[in-house]
């Protein structure tokens, strides 16, 4: 109908990425108007975009009644953002442009739950079927990024014109232009510790080295959305604390997790060392494969949740970071220990953002058949077997 025509037009337009610098820019010298006329815009293009990626799932996937819900949210807050699509900025309009954002925000809070639902009810039925699991990593890695884009989009407009309160004074919507990144590391650290001391009645301690090496003895400060950091460096805490204890046993004396955060030129990059024993390769896979992380939620019975483990915490954790343009990775030694990298872009007008465009390629992604395999280390089996074309 006349909707799946405006969804058709927006999703040929690409997204348009923000630096944090631009973001910054447009907190301190934008108006309302402005932004409402970008933001309305944009939201559309974005929507669209992933909308018509989401329409390429794999039709037992889109079947599942959690995933026709998903799909029917962003239904819905097309539709509604459509009906200003010719509207001026007057005050009024604002207003209640305005309102239908928090609104939006709020359908779709829950969204990577359900997701995780639509998956296990899939596996439930199929098991892990490794043609559609690279698809489905596929997706949900443009899926979420763009879900977090849309989000922040949302939430710097109604912190900075709207009437959402921002965290200090210092901020300019969600974005601290003097982050600390010593303060939101140890908050991480000591959040998680006291999770861990919760669950395991002790916890491991940290040593945390700092060096700035473009401003030497200085603190280190980059621009940053403070929120996004502390999520990562809680989940990446919260993993590195169990392993130690569980390698370790509560009774022993646990080594230190180290942190050296370092600050150069271009990159702000932070390391974190446990010593919990380490994972080989085929499970450091599978941290990062939705598929293979999606379990039911705790138990409600009373029975606590583990510290960490069974989520989307990394899979995610690594979105945030790649998101400005940083990315995550785990570098482990089976029977040792394990290190986790985080690099974000220390330099603000270099922290864009990654958005999926839905273009030709990402069709051919999301809809390719399974690929015929070009290297052999697939176990044999039966002898020599005839080259499939
Ligand atoms: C582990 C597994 C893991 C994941 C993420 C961060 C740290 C660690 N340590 O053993």
């Amino acid at each position: 109908g006349a909707i799946a025509k405006r969804l058709e037009h927006y999703s040929q337009f690409q997204p348009s990425p923000l630096t944090i610098q631009q973001y910054l820019d447009f907190g301190r010298t934008g108006t309302a108007t402005t932004s409402y006329m970008f933001l309305k815009n944009e939201l559309l293009v974005r929507l669209s975009n992933i909308m018509q990626e989401i329409s390429l799932l794999p039709p037992t996937l889109l079947e599942m009644p959690s995933s026709k819900m998903v799909a029917g949210w962003y239904q819905d807050s097309f539709e509604e953002l459509l009906e200003f699509e010719n509207k001026d900025p007057t005050t009024d309009t604002v207003n209640k442009f305005n309102d239908h954002l928090q609104s939006i925000l709020k359908r779709h809070s829950h969204v990577v739950e359900t997701m995780a639902e639509g998956l296990i009810e899939l596996r439930d039925r199929n098991g892990v079927d490794i043609a559609s699991e690279k698809g489905i990593q596929y997706f949900l890695d443009r899926f979420y990024i763009n879900r977090i884009s849309i989000r922040m989009l949302q939430n710097q407009h109604l912190v900075v014109f709207g009437n959402v309160l921002p965290e200090s004074p210092r901020h300019v919507g969600c974005i601290d232009p003097g982050c600390d990144v010593e303060s939101v590391v140890y908050d991480a650290f000591e959040n998680a510790r006291f999770l861990c001391d919760r669950y395991y009645l002790v916890s491991p301690s940290m040593q945390l080295e700092m060096y700035n090496a473009v401003e030497k003895e200085k603190p280190i400060s980059i621009v940053a959305v403070p929120s996004h950091l502390y999520h990562i460096m809680f989940e990446l805490f919260k993993n590195a604390m169990r392993a130690t204890i569980e390698h370790h046993g509560v009774d022993d004396d646990l080594p230190n997790i180290r942190i050296r955060v370092v600050r150069g030129p271009e990159d702000l990059s932070i390391k974190i060392s446990d010593r919990g024993g380490g994972v080989s390769r085929t499970i450091l896979d599978r941290l990062f494969n939705y598929m293979y992380s999606t379990a039911p939620p705790p138990a409600r019975d009373g029975t606590q949740a583990p510290l960490a483990g069974y989520g989307y915490g990394l899979p995610l954790s690594r979105l945030y970071a790649r998101y400005f343009l940083g990315d995550l990775f785990l570098v482990s030694m089976e029977g040792y220990g394990t290190d986790a990298c985080i690099y974000m872009k220390a330099v603000p007008v270099e922290a864009n953002e990654l958005l999926p465009i839905y273009s030709t390629s990402s069709r051919r992604n999301l809809t390719m058949a399974a690929q015929v395999p070009d290297w052999s280390h697939t176990v044999p089996g039966q002898g020599n077997r005839p080259i499939s074309h």
